[in-house]
């Protein structure tokens, strides 16, 4: 059982006790030791093995959790949960966990008005009757519908980070099958899409019954859902869908091509095989009256054979990719290895699990040459935000730090300086002078109408000290969708007053998204990927973003953080137009 599962049975206990009326003291220890458990770097199932007496040791994990850890990991199951849900109607599950309604609200929509499903809650709040109830208003209403929807789409669609982990697992599972010579994961997965709907197996095999045996052994499988000649398809316990194609040698490369997709970019490589009096499908490519096979074996024989490039899968949208390959033009998109400074991130003085000295050695080791320190001000009372004084006591240790250290790696003075409420910065103009990089962002007021969401960001964009806007639209995948904001204004805003705008790498935000990345380049505006870690392992989510900027289009010099330090520190405050292009 790995430590999300852990966490994720902790959630459900305190969402379970909580729709019941528990304690507050008694959820709030679950819900701590759950958020504990995620953002552990040490496997907790590793800990009981070794010394369950350890675990009370880790902040944030008290005697109750470490017991019902150890209780969870050798049994399966904590006997107090087990008891809840056969107490709590199954249906009910799924109201818990809707954003904008949470455990409390669904105990009294079930008191009050027997709500236990999803249909249910539904039809009362477009009927308006929840409205009626005490501590309720229309706009929760409004809430609740739009977390449904939200909610629905969660239930379909996981974390390209998710469906990355099991597709590993699936590639370390089929490995030893010795009837497998060719093996490739297709579909959204491979164009690098933020979630997935399922995942696309591709091998290709003499025997495939041999293939689909082995592949029906795979561990986390609850049910088949269908078997043929060359196709199988089955569920995973979380829901999720996997499909496996078994295809011949020579197909191989055009069952690639058809099914990473996407569905638009095959409309137009089809019409384009036609006006050249060919057929092309899942099999190969073929002269359209004589059916003589002409390609298949690999992708690129299949784009050839139609005068096209092999496209990046990332850039197989229907978007632009066939207009830059006419111009000759497809870009060659940034790798994580371009990547050489990190610019947002926190330790242990705000709500970081790690000092400045472990961020430092883990970026190190991951080849970067820099990072800053970006921890939360203020204003983010629960993250233990930083004031000037705190602030510059950490950036005298900072400089401590670069002269201990001496050129080969830079720590930089940042903050990660809130936009308040009413507009203007957390911190004092003096302060943030002194800083070397300031990412600016919003967090609280995020409800805001689109005229003062636009202006805070404006005027953080305006400030000379601000470097950067992080995560700029808000944003969280199948969470909470972006603020209403005008990001026309804001590119307008960063390409005038030199600014950059950030892809947060975090695979739940994601923020800048793919097509909004590519509008940010046609302004000319500096992207800046970014970790946010919390932790070190933290770190290492840069490759998403990485993934996220290539869907967009970006090359290494498109992404500032591809520049040495003393480089990407230039282009801070220069307006875009000043020589027409950032280079
Ligand atoms: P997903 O799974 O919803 O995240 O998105 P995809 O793109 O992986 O979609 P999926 O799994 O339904 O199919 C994989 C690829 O196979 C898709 O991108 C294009 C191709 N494909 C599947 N069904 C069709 C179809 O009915 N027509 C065409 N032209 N292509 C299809
Ligand atoms: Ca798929
Ligand atoms: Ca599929
Ligand atoms: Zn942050």
């Amino acid at each position: 059982m790995n430590n999300a599962q852990i966490a994720g049975t902790f959630e459900q206990l305190a969402d379970l006790l909580e729709f019941q009326g528990a304690n507050p003291f008694r959820l709030r220890a679950y819900r701590n030791g759950a958020r504990t458990i995620r953002d552990h770097s040490e496997s907790i199932e590793s800990i009981v093995a070794d010394d369950p007496s350890r675990l009370t040791e880790i902040d944030g994990i008290g005697k109750g959790v470490a017991e019902k850890c150890v209780a969870l990991i050798e049994t399966g199951e904590i006997a107090q949960l087990k008891e809840l849900l056969d107490e709590v109607p199954k249906s009910v599950l799924a109201l818990l966990r809707i954003p904008g309604l949470g455990p409390k609200k669904a105990a009294i929509l079930f008191r009050e008005m027997q709500i236990t499903t999803l249909e249910q809650l539904q039809a009362a709040c477009e009927a308006g009757k929840v409205r009626e109830l005490k501590g309720f208003a229309k706009k929760t209403e409004e809430l609740i519908l739009q977390g449904i929807s939200i909610a629905a789409a969660a239930n379909e669609r996981i974390f390209w980070a998710l469906g990355d982990e099991i597709a590993t697992a699936m590639r370390e599972h089929l490995r030893p099958c010795k009837a497998i010579s060719q093996l490739e994961l297709a579909g959204s997965y491979r164009r690098g899409k933020e979630t997935l709907g399922d995942l696309d197996v591709l091998v290709v095999a003499t025997d495939p019954q041999t293939v689909m045996n082995h592949f029906g052994e795979f561990p986390d499988i609850e049910q088949t859902i269908g078997r043929g000649e060359t196709k199988m398809s089955v569920r995973l316990s979380n829901g999720f869908q996997i499909d496996l194609r078994v295809v011949p040698e020579e197909s191989f490369g055009a069952a690639l091509q058809y099914f990473t997709g996407s569905k638009d970019h095959n409309v137009v490589v089809r019409s384009r095989a036609k006006q050249r009096g060919l057929k092309i499908n899942e099999w190969g490519v073929f002269n359209a009256t004589t059916d003589e096979y002409i390609a298949g074996a690999t992708e690129k024989d299949v784009y050839a054979a139609l005068d096209m490039p092999l496209f990046p899968p990332e850039l197989r949208e229907a978007r632009r990719e066939f207009d830059l390959a006419a111009e000759g033009e497809l870009p060659r998109l940034i790798e994580i290895q371009d990547v050489c400074g990190d610019l947002h991130m926190h330790t242990t003085e705000t709500d970081g699990k790690a000092t400045i000295l472990e961020m430092m050695a883990a970026a190190r080791a991951q080849g970067l040459s820099y990072i800053a320190i970006t921890d939360h001000s203020q204003r983010v009372t629960m993250a233990h935000g930083l004031d000037a004084d705190r602030l510059r006591r950490q950036w005298e240790e900072i400089d401590d730090l670069n002269q201990r250290h001496g050129k080969a790696f830079t720590v930089l003075k940042g903050i990660e300086c809130d936009i308040l409420e009413a507009g203007g910065m957390d911190l004092q103009d003096d302060v943030l002078s002194e800083a070397d990089w300031v990412v600016a962002s919003i967090h609280y007021g995020q409800k805001q109408p689109r005229s003062q969401i636009t202006e805070r960001i404006v005027n953080a964009l305006k400030n000379p000290y601000v470097s950067c806007i992080a995560h700029p639209t808000g944003r969280l995948l199948n969470r909470r969708e972006p603020y209403d904001v005008d990001i026309e204004a804001v590119f307008e805003a960063a390409k005038t007053h030199g600014k950059m705008l950030e892809l947060n790498a975090n695979p739940m935000r994601l923020d800048l998204n793919d097509v909004l990345c590519a509008a940010a380049k046609k302004y000319g505006i500096p992207i800046v990927i970014s970790s946010d870690a919390h932790s070190t392992d933290g770190l290492a989510v840069m490759r998403y973003g990485v993934l996220q900027a290539r869907r967009a289009g970006l090359t290494s010099s498109d992404v500032a953080n591809t520049r040495t330090w003393s480089q990407l520190h230039k282009l801070i405050g220069k307006p875009v137009d000043q020589d027409d292009q950032v280079v």
